[in-house]
């Protein structure tokens, strides 16, 4: 599509979902730049509304009030472009989380985060009334009930959120100038949110009005027996495709890495966005998180060691209840992220997650080579001569076994374990001979990885 750019090179982009603006900053600076992400996905950026007596629910943020970058519960205009320059430096792309298929869904008049004042269908600072929003007429109160009746599922409320006539060319025009002003601010793509709520047609026609390329992915989540398809929105650039991570977590969970073999997404692999979990199936959505501990690293291992997709890491914060947001102030502003304390799970910087971001740049290209399993939930592969990974979510370890590379030999170590500093490795090295043999024990729920990115 003429006006969306391709994520890239180094293509992995981290969710740091919640994050505020100066601790996303931080994160590019001393982690996400020179573990080699390619971009940071962060969450929506306009006024929304506050929600204090609900005890600042996290999903306040996706009920946009206007489309001012000010003040939201991350931070102000010029924290989220400092953000982006100090992104940038650190040669990390901003993709924003876009809302833009809805505005608010509260029954009841209030402020936002930025000081607007807003009623259900009226948002007098992002230029909306009553005659901007659908009034679909069905269901007694105009929400989606049936998701396999496409005009119900386009024009209807999502859990009773004003839905926007995106077909009409003055609400097209407000939001393109949203997204024009977010690309002002240097910003590089969007996560276009709920866009299975819009026909492609209307979300093609903000991607045609943006004022230069940026990468666009659309969340469309594919559901069984619905008529909205991903594939319908590739001509306006990328999508999600929820299928991925669900499956993957069935093998992991119930039947054998040995199925793996064959991954791959029904939408084509170069216009998928591809996830082990987001922060919906984070809670509750059939998907490993962060709880399932090396299960979970591994599974990430996989998805950054294998050639399908570009891959999204997520990032969040440790939470029991479904609503809670991130550790906040007493106004419900985002405190800064601490990858230290208990409150943060930080999974972009777990150590094999990380470290597999080299490994997947160090590969790019490379083809699948030398694949073994053992019939169970044991495999291997190798990416050409650049890389070769072992992962072992056997109850048991994998003992005395050697593993045929297509590596030059060398020593090698082992980034599930350790990283490369000062010549050696702080973890665990392997040898691997001329002809590309190695000899390793594996764990339970563990791995071995290696590449040309980090012989010693
Ligand atoms: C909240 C309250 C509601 C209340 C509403 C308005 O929970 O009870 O009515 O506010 O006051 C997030 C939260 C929602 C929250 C909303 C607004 O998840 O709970 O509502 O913010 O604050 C469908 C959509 C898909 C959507 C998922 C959640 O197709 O686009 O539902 N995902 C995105 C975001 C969400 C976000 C929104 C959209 C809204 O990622 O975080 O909601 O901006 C099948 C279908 C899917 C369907 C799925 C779940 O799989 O195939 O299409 O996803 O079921 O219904
Ligand atoms: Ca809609």
């Amino acid at each position: 599509p003429a006006d969306a750019a391709p994520p890239g090179e180094r293509d992995v982009i981290a969710t740091l979902f919640q994050w505020n603006w100066p601790s996303v900053a931080a994160a590019c600076r001393e982690q996400l730049g020179p573990d080699g992400y390619g971009a940071v996905q962060v969450s929506p950026s306009a006024e929304h509304v506050v929600l204090g007596a609900e005890g600042y629910p996290w999903w306040q943020d996706y009920q946009p009030v206007s489309y001012r970058i000010d003040s939201t519960r991350r931070g102000t205009r010029a924290e989220f472009a400092d953000m982006v320059r100090t992104c940038h430096d650190a040669g990390v792309k901003v993709y924003v989380d876009a809302v833009v298929n809805h505005m608010t869904g509260q029954e009841t008049c209030g402020t936002g985060s930025a000081g607007s004042a807003y009623c259900h269908y009226t948002y007098d600072q992002a230029g909306y009334g009553y005659d901007d929003f659908h009034h679909c007429g069905r269901n007694g109160n105009d929400d989606i009930v049936n998701y396999r009746d496409r005009y119900e599922v386009q024009n209807c409320e999502l859990v009773n959120l004003a839905d926007l006539d995106t077909g009409s060319d003055r609400v097209r025009d407000r939001i393109a100038a949203y997204l024009n002003d977010l690309l002002s601010l240097g910003v590089d793509g969007f996560r276009i949110d709920a866009a299975k709520h819009m026909p492609s047609e209307d979300v093609g026609a903000l991607v045609s009005r943006l004022d230069r390329p940026a990468y666009v992915y659309q969340e469309v989540l594919y559901g069984d027996g619905e008529p909205i398809t991903p594939e319908e929105y590739l001509g306006n650039g990328d999508v999600y495709d929820q299928r991925y991570a669900r499956d993957l977590a069935r093998i992991f969970n119930s039947e054998r890495l040995a199925y793996l073999r064959e991954f791959g997404t029904a939408v084509p692999s170069e216009q998928v966005v591809v996830f082990i979990d987001n922060h919906d199936s984070q809670r509750g959505g059939g998907t490993l998180t962060y709880r399932d501990g090396s299960r979970y690293s591994l599974a990430n291992a996989f998805m950054l060691a294998w050639p399908v997709g570009t891959p999204k890491v997520m990032s969040g914060y440790t939470f029991d209840d479904y609503d809670a947001g991130p550790p906040s102030d007493a106004a419900g502003n985002t405190a800064d992220a601490d990858c230290g304390s208990a409150a943060w799970q930080c999974e972009h910087d777990w150590l094999p997650i990380r470290n597999m971001v080299a490994f997947h740049n160090e590969v790019r290209g490379e083809p699948v080579v030398r694949w073994w399993d053992n019939g169970g939930d044991t495999i291997a592969f190798g990416r050409g001569g650049k890389g070769y990974v072992v992962l072992n979510d056997e109850s048991s370890a994998v003992t005395g076994r050697s593993f045929h590379t297509a590596l030059p030999e060398g020593t090698y170590c082992d980034v599930l374990h350790g990283d490369v500093a000062d010549g050696g490795c702080t973890g665990p090295a392997y040898r691997v001979n001329a002809d590309g043999w190695f000899r390793a024990d594996i764990g339970a729920h563990d791995g071995v990885a290696l590449h040309t990115g980090a012989r010693i």
